[in-house]
């Protein structure tokens, strides 16, 4: 057996001691290869064994580019501001400096008892003032691009959050983390325009090599539609309004129009009959969130204003309704409906009895809406055409006409940027006395956050910065002025660690641009799939900004993305403290060792798979490397004579292991390496280059066990992260061909070249199709055939 825990501890002392994963982002000498790690939010459960799957990934493939020659760049930090550290503070009455501190402190330690090979000198933490005096920075660009603006909107309000949320962490109606009620309520926020990056958002996509389901997600999240604007005259006003539409040429089908509760127009067209029914509507409206009131399912409500649209194709008058499945928020906030084609349209047409005209053949519209293309009937011009044609000639008579307009419109909101709460970056504002609103100058960044006691959020709704009056109040220049006291969300200071990496302790600016030229994009960035539509394009969008301003060189900043699947617990569900299934990292060093359970992480299957955890997995990784131990240090022979037994085994590793790195396969490098060690202890000699070989590949997955190794018994003195990376021959890897006999009823018919190992499926597959045994076989049955292998296959029939 050998001892994990003193030859961990010594390689991680060295390994600190020697800076031996010291990156010099300065030397181009060599190409550069930067390899990335989704930082993990230090929560006060410390680390998760879900973390480590990631960073071993990276961890292995850091190693292996080290070795090829690569400068590689592989940092940690921490995302450290954010609602759960204040939610703790909260509730332990501890500050959430302070409790974060400890928690950077615990997850640090955890982090480097698993031997990944950082460059721990540029470690980052978001909350920390020199970090966030850029984010800061950054946000002072958006502003002054026009890209940070303050709107009174409705918003996602979490009552027992205290804090607004953004689209993106309200799921069902409930916050994200919590998953508490949330509400629509207006109030006063910072929206940052994402919306202006849609369309490049989308088209760039097209650049980066992700998962092509993340790249889905963002195409839907971006929510690109086009269609066409349609203006409605009001009947007996002077005003009009105008609808989004994707099918414009059913225009002859539509029987109504829906206005969202919200529309502005609601109040003014609505009759004084049906006055009340339409406020009473409006109130019980407000309450809803969008994505209550767009669910499909749900049965379908509304109220009629008292007042008619004209079509503009046909001249008809139709009824004018407000309903809550028209958002305010998307499009124009009012339809045209076409019951016999939409099937929220023919739902509300059903339960209010409008009517419905079909203007597609096929379908059968007495039971559902028919949502195929088909040929137009009932519409005049249009008869007789297809979907595509239709809209085509529909749009051309809407522009001619003068009341309508080809549209392209996305679902991405702009980006609600500002958080009510304390454990945040100040936004750097300053609303002057006399109405202006000006940003914090440069050189008083970072502006830090107040040290205050009293950091719970107000009811109202109001940042507890509000109660720091010497944050609060300014004065420049003889005008007064008070700073803005909402803080960024989570998502500020993750949206562009990956920059602050390479250039960490800059004071004059992001990042030397040198630097930042030399080292963008990111080559490869592994992280859970969970922040598909979230992180990943809130940081896309900070990266185009910053493209755009000349300040970074590449339009995007993650080249290769990956996702690792979850690990879940050993009954298959996901781990956690209510379940009772939690597996502790700490507790796996301690036991078996960090090697045992990196090596156990990559083989447990697939990087992308979500995968059950397994007590008995562990041992029998940790088995197979006291294995390898005691075959380098007790059963085999290091020869300096090659016996050639090993070679095509040897280079068939190196090959495999190589490409399997390059390609995420771990799991599949391991059962190669595997294969190898037993064939070692078959031969129990092994050619010196062979074992060093092999160590170096080994140490990729278990670096403590492979430094020690390598020391030992391949007497190094120095570390063998930066060796060369084992080459194989393409010749040595030919299989050995034998000569195999083939008979029919015991007499030989035919003959065989074959590669030594071929088995015995294709040799009895191989032996029926020769034509000189074939001729023997006609007619007949084969019963059975038997195979000796490498010698003969006899072929029964009858
Ligand atoms: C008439 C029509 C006929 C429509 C038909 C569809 C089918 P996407 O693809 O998601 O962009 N719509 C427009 N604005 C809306 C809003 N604010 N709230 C709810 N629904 C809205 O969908 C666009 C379609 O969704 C539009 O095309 C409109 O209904 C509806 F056979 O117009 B359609």
């Amino acid at each position: 057996m050998y001892d994990h825990q003193s030859v961990e501890k010594k390689w991680q002392k060295v390994w600190e001691d020697e800076k031996t994963f010291k990156t010099d982002t300065t030397d181009f000498s060599k190409p550069k290869y930067y390899v990335l790690d989704m930082f993990p939010y230090p929560s006060g459960n410390g680390l998760h064994v879900g973390h480590p799957e990631g960073y071993t990934a990276t961890d292995i493939i850091a190693r292996k580019k080290r070795m090829e020659g690569f400068n590689v760049l592989h940092p940690m930090g921490f995302d450290s501001f954010g609602l759960p550290a204040e939610q703790f503070a909260i509730q332990t009455g501890n500050h959430p400096s302070i409790f974060t501190n400890k928690n950077i402190d615990h997850f640090r330690d955890q982090i480097k008892m698993l031997g990944f090979s950082y460059d721990w000198d540029r470690e980052i933490a978001t909350s920390d003032p020199s970090y966030y005096k850029w984010t800061q920075w950054i946000f002072i660009q958006l502003y002054n691009a026009g890209l940070a603006y303050v709107d009174e909107i409705p918003v996602n309000w979490c009552p027992e959050l205290k804090a607004v949320l953004a689209n993106e962490e309200v799921i069902d109606g409930k916050s994200e983390r919590g998953g508490y009620p949330v509400i629509r309520k207006p109030m006063r926020q910072w929206v940052l325009k994402i919306t202006d990056y849609a369309e490049r958002l989308l088209e760039d996509l097209e650049l980066v090599d992700w998962p092509e389901s993340t790249k889905e997600m963002q195409r839907n999240w971006i929510g690109k539609s086009q269609g066409a604007n349609v203006v409605f005259k009001i009947d007996g006003h002077d005003a009009e309004f105008t609808v989004f539409t994707t099918r414009c040429d059913t225009l002859f089908g539509a029987t109504y129009c829906v206005m969202a509760p919200e529309h502005p127009f609601v109040d003014q067209i609505t009759t004084p009959e049906q006055k009340e029914a339409v406020d009473a509507y409006k109130a019980v409206c407000q309450t809803k969130s969008d994505l209550e009131r767009t669910d499909l399912n749900k049965d379908k409500t509304g109220v009629f204003t008292g007042a008619y649209a004209i079509n503009p194709v046909n001249g008809k008058k139709i009824p004018i309704w407000i309903s809550d499945y028209v958002l305010a928020s998307y499009g124009t906030g009012a339809i045209m409906a076409v019951p016999a084609h939409d099937t929220r349209d023919y739902a509300f047409a059903k339960k209010f009895g409008l009517p419905i005209i079909p203007v597609l053949e096929g379908g059968d519209v007495e039971n559902e809406a028919y949502t195929q293309d088909g040929v137009h009937i009932n519409s005049d011009w249009l008869n007789g055409l297809d979907k595509q044609e239709a809209i085509t000639k529909m749009i051309a008579w809407l522009e001619e006409n003068k009341v309508g307009e080809a549209k392209t419109t996305y679902k991405l909101r702009d980006w609600l940027f500002s958080r009510q709460r304390y454990w945040g970056e100040p936004i750097p504002i300053i609303h002057m006395e006399d109405g202006t609103m000006r940003t914090v100058d440069i050189e008083e960044l970072p502006l830090e956050l107040p040290a205050t006691e009293d950091f719970k959020p107000a009811d109202s709704g109001e940042s507890p910065l509000a109660n720091c009056p010497d944050f609060l109040h300014v004065e420049i220049d003889g005008v007064k002025g008070v700073r803005e006291t909402n803080t960024m969300p989570q998502w500020a200071g993750s949206c562009w660690y990956y920059l602050r990496y390479i250039d960490p302790k800059n004071d004059e600016c992001i990042g030397d641009p040198k630097l930042l030229e030399h080292w963008l994009p990111v080559d490869l960035y592994v992280g859970g799939a969970e922040h598909a539509v979230l992180h990943l394009l809130y940081s896309r969008f900070w990266h185009k900004v910053l493209y755009d301003q000349g300040i970074l060189p590449t339009p995007e900043p993650f080249q290769k993305l990956f996702h690792q699947g979850m690990i879940l617990g050993e009954n298959g569900e996901k781990m956690s403290k209510s379940r009772g299934n939690v597996v502790n990292p700490d507790d796996i060093v301690v036991s078996h060792g960090a090697d045992t359970l990196r090596v156990y992480e990559m083989f447990m299957g697939p990087l992308e798979a979500g995968l059950p955890w397994s007590d008995q997995g562990i041992d029998g990784t940790r088995k197979w490397l006291e294995r390898v131990w005691r075959l380098f240090t007790q059963v085999a022979q290091i020869t300096d004579e090659n016996d050639h037994k090993l070679d095509r085994v040897y280079n068939a590793t190196v090959k495999k292991v190589g490409s399997d790195i390059d390609t995420l396969n771990f799991n599949t490098a391991i059962s190669q390496m595997m294969i190898f060690v037993n064939d070692c202890y078959k031969t129990k000699t092994i050619y010196r280059p062979y074992a060093e070989g092999f160590i170096k590949m080994f140490a990729c997955f278990a670096p403590h066990l492979g430094e020690e190794l390598w020391q030992t018994v391949c007497h190094k003195d120095k570390t063998l992260a930066y060796e060369p990376w084992p080459t194989y021959d393409e010749n040595a890897l030919k299989q050995d061909k034998v000569t195999v006999v083939v008979q029919v009823n015991g007499k030989m018919r035919g003959k065989m070249e074959v590669a030594a190992d071929t088995d015995e499926e294709t040799l009895k597959q191989d032996a029926c199709a020769l034509e000189s045994v074939q001729r023997f076989l006609e007619g007949k049955t084969i019963r059975k055939i038997i195979v000796v292998k490498g010698k003969v296959v006899n072929i029964v029939a009858n």
